[in-house]
């Protein structure tokens, strides 16, 4: 059995990581992966996790599992943080899931379920996961125009065009906020547009959203998502604590569907409840439990809330000091667009030439397609980071 399997393509963004560690320049600049990194290269674990953590190990009585769809609890912390008071809670049903990829995986599979001839869009480009999951599953995807390559900015016409050949019931799969690899995202009229065309087409919004409050703040960041759960009649959500609660390793994301007809929620609940039984049974918890108390427990919540402004601001200052370094070396404003990304990345919108030359000749890791993460640089490594852009004619 085993000779019939076939090598797979690799992770181009872990082989990346694989590819850093082994580089033996202590010069060396990371700007693969989308893990957050402080000033000092670390990724920290988050004060609140680290409070929560030790109450937790005081506390817990138990390691018995709990549903298959996770803690109550947990939902209903992580629905509040996401959706607010878009919705009612009752036209909601959530599943704990292992990690924002999880959720995803569950989200298609439930998709496939219900229709299996749906086509879901993606945006060219999307985070690779979304396109090799979608492929190992055998589902039919359609790329939807999505980034600029003169303004760095999304291309809104060309991508309003493309959906404007959704079919009733294909799935249009769109990030939530803070665009994985691009940066660039859509604005709130721009948002209210596409809602408008997907309700007229029939089709259904999947919500990708794995850094709430790494753009614009925690409440800016789910404007978007709200706005299409308020008013689209069925919604997919998969949402990932990865990287706002700094729990990467701990696997903690939550798929959500949405439909305006609460009559539905039962079953729909049914069916998340079944799918995490098919492929893992009980979701993972000690993430998902720490997340909870988190957002339940005041002193706890402010001092996150706190640390999460912190790394967002901490981003945006670096946006902003590399914008105006690019400025001055190259004597124009051509790079201005970095300053207007929001979240970890930027597409600095290169050639993967380009890319391996700043890797040879620099020892600066970014993605091929020329994604780079903010977070990996700080105030001593940004100038080094633009002198190095100019110097290889980009
Ligand atoms: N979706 C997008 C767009 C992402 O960039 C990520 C990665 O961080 C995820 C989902 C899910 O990440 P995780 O499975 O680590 O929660
Ligand atoms: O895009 C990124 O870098 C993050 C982290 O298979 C990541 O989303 C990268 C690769 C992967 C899973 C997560």
């Amino acid at each position: 059995m085993f000779e019939n399997l076939k090598e797979q393509p690799a992770d181009k963004i872990l082989q990346l990581m694989q590819m850093y560690k082994e580089d033996p320049r202590d010069t060396k600049i990371d700007l693969g992966v989308g893990v957050y990194k402080d000033a000092s290269g670390n990724t920290p674990v988050m004060r609140a996790i680290k409070a929560a953590e030790k109450q937790l190990w005081e506390a817990e009585t138990t390691k018995a599992y709990t549903g298959l769809a996770g803690d109550p609890a947990y939902g209903d912390a992580m629905i509040k943080l996401v959706l607010g008071d878009a919705v009612a809670r009752a036209n909601v049903a959530a599943a704990a899931t292992p990690g924002g990829t999880g959720a995803v995986r569950q989200g298609f599979d439930l998709i496939r379920m219900a229709n299996p001839d749906a086509k879901v869009w993606v945006s060219d480009p999307t985070w690779p996961n979304h396109l090799s999951i979608l492929k190992h599953m055998g589902m039919t995807k359609v790329d939807y125009r999505y980034f600029d390559s003169e303004t760095r900015g999304v291309d809104f016409e060309g991508m309003m065009a493309d959906l404007a050949g959704v079919a009733a019931g294909d799935v249009v799969l769109v990030h939530g906020c803070c665009h994985n690899p691009t940066g660039a995202n859509l604005n709130m009229a721009q948002w209210g547009e596409l809602v408008e065309l997907l309700n007229a087409k029939g089709a259904i919004p999947m919500v990708d959203i794995a850094y709430q409050g790494f753009g614009d703040g925690l409440e800016e960041d789910a404007q978007a998502v709200r706005l299409i759960a308020s008013k689209c009649p069925e919604v997919l959500i998969a949402a990932s604590c990865s990287k706002n609660f700094g729990i990467y390793r701990e696997r903690t994301g939550l798929l959500m569907t949405v439909c305006n007809d609460p009559s539905r929620q039962k079953l729909n609940q049914g069916t998340l409840n079944y799918l995490n039984r098919q492929n893992y049974s009980f979701p993972p918890d000690h993430g998902a439990r720490l997340v909870t108390m988190v957002l339940t427990d005041d002193a706890l919540r402010a001092d996150w809330m706190a640390e999460l402004e912190e790394v967002r601001l901490s981003m945006l200052g670096l946006r902003e000091q590399l914008a105006s370094e690019l400025q001055r070396l190259s004597g124009s404003d051509r790079f201005g667009f970095i300053a207007q990304h929001r979240g970890m990345f930027s597409r600095l919108g290169t050639t993967p030439e380009m890319v391996e030359k700043l890797r040879a000749d620099h020892g600066i890791y970014m993605v091929g397609d020329s994604r780079l993460n903010i977070a990996g640089l700080n105030k001593t490594t940004v100038p080094i980071l633009a002198e190095a852009i100019i110097k290889v004619g980009i």
